[in-house]
């Protein structure tokens, strides 16, 4: 597997010698200052590549390139912003990259309650608490109809909570759900938050999906012409969130997608971690199923509790069986004789990187130990691929 990392750019405080040093060979970056639906340009790319080149690293994925709202709910000027997307796909093209991750999550992008959760060791992860979720959907932003998408059980226990959070506490709860995330392009207040839900109010899971297929069947002509492999990324957590459809969180999602723009082209982003906080997912099996589709890996771990919520545990611990799943790839390289890149996703905050500023869950320390471990998997997945240990 081709060992990347992402990098946010240069105002990323992971710098790229840290990256060199981590032991990483490829980068995995977007152009995030263009971003908001406009097409990008091949000067940008071209200055992006320089840097990342001029470390003595490749740029191997872009991740990713933001789908506008519009285009999820094809209203508006979506048909212009499809053509920016296509345009984006061409100068990715004409800079060498060669696959590219994107997600079609309605909103929200990757989502947790709590960026700095405390693990026993000191360090800290990144965690979805369905309790505290509840409390800012069903109490604070007062969502129309969220207390049928809650069991009285936990709205109970969300307003006992709620009641003693400090106004601090609550002020970062709504930080972390709505107005931040590192990469997520667009950052919301409660009032615009409401206003943007209210434009999912009459698109079902099936008209959702339907507008993903129209989307992916369009922008892979445009892959297939230039090359490129596209690679969804699973919804992240894999469950509706704020009553919003989803169309991407199991495998049998995928799979429809999948069946649905048959073209090699039309690939997936393997995220174990997202997938994983769904008992219902089975990585080893979804690895085997969509094989020759798998274009990309996010490679880490989550540790699922009994009220559906989750926190990202190492990247050999959780839920997930990493070795497993690591062993299936590398097994699908050395079949199809291709190499696919892979990155070591997120990483506990520990050792020097506490108190730093970083963006969360992709500190330099925490995704070193994530990627050194993942290393040795490869290696020892094929000393026993090539009886050299048996
Ligand atoms: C979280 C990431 C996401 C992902 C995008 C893909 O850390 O996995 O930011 O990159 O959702 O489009």
């Amino acid at each position: 597997m081709r060992q990347t990392w992402r990098w946010f750019g240069p105002d990323d405080p992971v710098t790229l010698a840290h990256v060199k040093q981590a032991g990483a060979v490829g980068i995995v970056s977007a152009l995030h200052h263009m971003n908001r639906g406009q097409a990008w340009t091949d000067d940008e790319m071209q200055k992006r590549k320089r840097l990342i080149e001029d470390a003595g690293l490749t740029w191997d994925v872009v991740e990713s390139i933001a789908v506008p709202e519009a285009i999820k709910t094809r209203t508006g000027d979506f048909r212009a912003k499809i053509d920016n997307h296509k345009q984006s796909l061409r100068a990715v093209a004409r800079a060498g990259v060669k696959v590219c991750c994107y997600n079609f999550m309605a909103i929200t992008d990757w989502t947790r309650t709590d960026l700095d959760w405390p693990l026993a060791n000191g360090g800290t992860a990144l965690r979805f608490d369905t309790v505290d979720f509840c409390a800012y959907d069903v109490l604070v932003l007062k969502r129309r109809s969220a207390e049928a998408d809650h069991p009285p059980e936990r709205i109970a226990e969300a307003t006992k909570r709620l009641a003693s959070w400090p106004e601090s506490k609550l002020a970062q709860l709504e930080r972390n759900l709505i107005d931040w995330v590192p990469a997520r392009e667009t950052v919301y207040d409660r009032a615009s938050f409401l206003r943007q839900l209210d434009e999912y109010r009459d698109i079902t899971v099936e008209g959702l999906r339907q507008h993903l297929f129209q989307f992916v069947r369009e922008i892979a002509e445009v892959a297939e012409e230039t090359q490129i492999k596209l690679a969804i990324h699973p919804d992240d957590p894999p469950f509706p969130l704020f009553g919003l459809p989803r169309v991407n969180s199991t495998q049998s999602d995928t799979q429809k997608l999948l069946d649905a723009v048959p073209s090699p082209a039309n690939g997936v982003t393997l995220c174990t971690g997202s997938y994983g906080a769904n008992p219902s997912n089975d990585l080893v099996k979804m690895a085997k199923a969509f094989g020759p589709r798998i274009h990309f890996a996010h490679l880490r771990n989550t540790t699922r509790e009994a009220d559906g919520s989750f926190f990202e545990a190492e990247h050999l611990d959780g839920d997930t069986d990493m070795i497993g799943v690591v062993a299936v790839l590398r097994d699908l390289e050395s079949r199809e004789n291709r190499e696919i890149p892979m990155r070591p996703d997120h990483g506990h905050l520990i050792v020097d990187d506490i108190g730093k500023k970083v963006n969360p869950g992709y500190s330099c320390i925490g995704r070193l130990k994530g990627l050194a471990e993942l290393r040795g998997v490869m290696c020892t997945v094929d000393a026993f691929r090539t009886g050299k240990v048996h």
